[in-house]
C-alpha cells in the first residue's frame, strides 16, 4: 500500500498559495479554504521495519537523510546540537553544540548544506554540511519548530497550524499554506518531512503524522504511530519527534525526544473514508 501511495504523482506548488507578510502570532485563524477538498481521506498504520539504537540523551528536534547519512538536531537550551549520527549504532559521529542561548528545533540538510531553526531566537544557523563550520545566520518572526525541503523551497513549522515556504538560496518568507482537515486547523504541526509530493508532519504531543497536501493544506491522511515504544522505554521518553526520508532506497525513519530507540517504518493503509465536509471555502469558484 505504501509502494502506491508513494507513486502518486508529485503536484507542483501553485500560484494558489498566499504570498503574505508573516506574523505566526497573529495568523492563527484559519482563512477560508481556496481549493476543494479531496474526496477521500486515508488512514494507516505504522508497520516496524527495523530498529535501531537511538542517543536517550538526544531531545529530538529535527532529523534527515542525506547522501546515506543521518543528520539529527536536538534542542534544550545548553544540550542544543547538530549531529551525524551511525544509523546502524546510534553512535554519535559528528556534533556541533550550539551556543547555550538557543534552542536548536528542526533541520534540513539541501545541496551541501546543513539549515537549522531555533525555538523562539528568530534565527536560524546555515551550516556547511561536512565540517558543521557556521557559515551564515538568518532571521524570521515567530517561532521556529519543524523544517524540510522539498527541492525547490523550505519549509517551516512554528507550531500554529501554518507552513511557511522559505527560497531555497536567500531563506526569505516566500509563501505559505494553512493545514486543514475538513473545516479545522491542524495545530502544532512540529517535525516535518518531504516524501513522495506530500509534507509528513508530526503533531506535537500526539502519536499521530498528518500527511498534507503542499498545493492545498488539506491533511490528505493519517498516520498512527501509537506503540512503537514500550512501556519500559516510554519511562524516560518525550514525545514522538522526527522523521527522515531516504530517498534513494525509500526508507522512512521515525524517532523522538529521548526515545532509546529509531524505527524504520512503513505505512500500511487500513482505510478510507469520505473526507470530512469543508463549508468555509471562501473565494472557491
Ligand atoms: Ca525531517
Amino acid at each position: 500500500m505504501l509502494q502506491s501511495f508513494l507513486k502518486m504523482p508529485l503536484k507542483i506548488f501553485s500560484a494558489g498559495i498566499a504570498l503574505t507578510g508573516c506574523c505566526c502570532s497573529c495568523r492563527s485563524s484559519l482563512p477560508p479554504a481556496d481549493q476543494p477538498p479531496p474526496e477521500t481521506v486515508t488512514f494507516y498504520t505504522c508497520h516496524v521495519l527495523e530498529k535501531f539504537p537511538h542517543d536517550p540523551e538526544a531531545f529530538t528536534q529535527g532529523l534527515a537523510v542525506y547522501d546515506g547519512s543521518l543528520y539529527e538536531g536536538t534542542g534544550l537550551r545548553g544540550a542544543s546540537s547538530i549531529r551525524k549520527v551511525a544509523l546502524e549504532t546510534g553512535a554519535v559521529l559528528q556534533i556541533q553544540k550550539l551556543p547555550d542561548a538557543y534552542f536548536g528545533e528542526g533541520i534540513a540538510v539541501q545541496n551541501g548544506r546543513l539549515v537549522q531553526l531555533t525555538w523562539k531566537s528568530q534565527v536560524g544557523f546555515v551550516y556547511e554540511k561536512d565540517s558543521f563550520e557556521r557559515v551564515r545566520d538568518f532571521n524570521y518572526l515567530g517561532e521556529g519548530w519543524g523544517l524540510t525541503h522539498d527541492g525547490e523551497r523550505f519549509i517551516m513549522s512554528d507550531g500554529t497550524a501554518r507552513l511557511r515556504f522559505l527560497d531555497i538560496n536567500t531563506l526569505e518568507t516566500v509563501g505559505e499554506i494553512y493545514v486543514r482537515y475538513g473545516d479545522e486547523p491542524v495545530r502544532y504541526l512540529n517535525e516535518l518531512e518531504y516524501i513522495d509530493g506530500y509534507i509528513y508532519a508530526n503533531i506535537w504531543r500526539k502519536d499521530r503524522i498528518a500527511i498534507i497536501n503542499p498545493q492545498s493544506g488539506y491533511v490528505e491522511g493519517w498516520v498512527d504511530m501509537a506503540g512503537l515504544l514500550t512501556a519500559q522505554e516510554r519511562r524516560n521518553a518525550d514525545v514522538l519527534n522526527g522523521i527522515a526520508y531516504d530517498e534513494e532506497d525509500s526508507r522512512i525513519f521515525v524517532t523522538g525526544k529521548r526515545w532509546p530507540k529509531l524505527f524504520e517504518i512503513e505505512l500500511v493503509e487500513e482505510r478510507q473514508e469520505a473526507y470530512p465536509v469543508v463549508r468555509d471555502m471562501g473565494n472557491t469558484k
